[in-house]
């Protein structure tokens, strides 16, 4: 492969990182969380021991991680504290 050829593939996947992550951070500003992690329709107990049993992990961009409430790419203290806020809170 020529040298323009691989600047020009470079620069293609390099502009579409930037695109990823620039959407990444625009939905990662919302205010609106959903913490009824199980999706059954009450923020409680249940959700509190899934986020547990993910804490600490890590989701990349690619992942679907529900627990990373906030979605800054890690399940830590301040998903639970978000899930905490909203305990017993009805989502439907
Ligand atoms: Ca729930
Ligand atoms: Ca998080």
């Amino acid at each position: 492969m020529k040298t323009k050829t691989r600047i020009i593939i470079l620069a293609i996947i390099l502009i579409m990182a930037v695109l990823f992550f620039a959407t990444k951070s625009i939905f990662s500003k919302s205010n609106t969380y959903i913490t009824d992690i199980n999706n059954d329709g009450i923020t409680d107990t249940i959700d509190v021991n899934i986020l547990k049993l993910h804490f600490n992990e890590k989701c990349s961009f690619w992942q679907s991680c529900p627990t990373d409430i906030n979605h800054d790419g890690v399940t830590d203290i301040n998903d639970f504290n978000i899930l905490i806020g909203q305990y017993g809170k009805k989502s439907k």
